[in-house]
């Protein structure tokens, strides 16, 4: 008998929970959560990504995990009910990819600077600030938790054509 635990697999679009709204984590679920979280970051480090939101791995709950630096040391981070308290007005444009539509990248444009609120796996009320990278990545993550992906920020011409792409990708590892 094997006692390995398996990797989460990772839901692509166009499965329905990529686009539900998560619900916060409550008191009730931090067993769950802290069970869950440490299988999110090896699912994003195994897969490989920089970050992960709780409803790409099938659970509607406001938790997200994020390692910028997944090959050099490992920096992981786990929000609890993060939530966006600041956005900066100034605006910056960068390259996006999502382990939900594997193979598609786009820039997207968002607030160059942000600042959350969350909770950490003990239940320590956190808060922060980043730029760069951390800001993007963390915004996206954030839209996961309210079902929304990258290429709803795009045209809905460039939107189309990507969501086309990816279809016909995923048809072809099928067959
Ligand atoms: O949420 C996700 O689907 C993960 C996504 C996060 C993200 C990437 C880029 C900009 C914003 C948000 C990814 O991790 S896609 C893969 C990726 O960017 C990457 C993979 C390996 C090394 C470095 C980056
Ligand atoms: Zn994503």
């Amino acid at each position: 008998m094997s006692s390995a635990v398996e990797t989460l697999p990772i839901l692509l679009v166009p499965d329905p929970k990529l686009r539900a709204k998560a619900r916060p984590v409550g008191g009730g679920d931090a067993d769950a959560v802290r069970a869950l979280a440490p299988r999110m970051l090896d699912a994003m480090y195994k897969a490989p990504g920089i970050g992960l939101a709780a409803p790409q791995v099938g659970e509607l709950l406001r938790l997200i995990v994020v390692d910028l630096q997944p090959e050099d040391k490992p920096a992981p981070l786990v929000l609890v009910n993060p939530e966006i308290l600041a956005a900066s007005t100034e605006l910056a444009t960068r390259e996006e990819g999502c382990l939900s539509l594997p193979g598609q990248y786009a820039e997207v444009t968002r607030p160059a600077r942000v600042k959350l609120r969350y909770l950490d796996l003990e239940g320590a009320k956190r808060e922060i600030e980043a730029e760069g990278l951390l800001a993007t990545c963390l915004q996206h993550e954030v839209d996961h938790l309210n079902g929304v992906l990258f290429v709803d920020h795009l045209s809905a011409l460039k939107r189309n054509m990507l969501l086309r792409k990816l279809a016909k990708d995923l048809k072809g590892r099928r067959d």
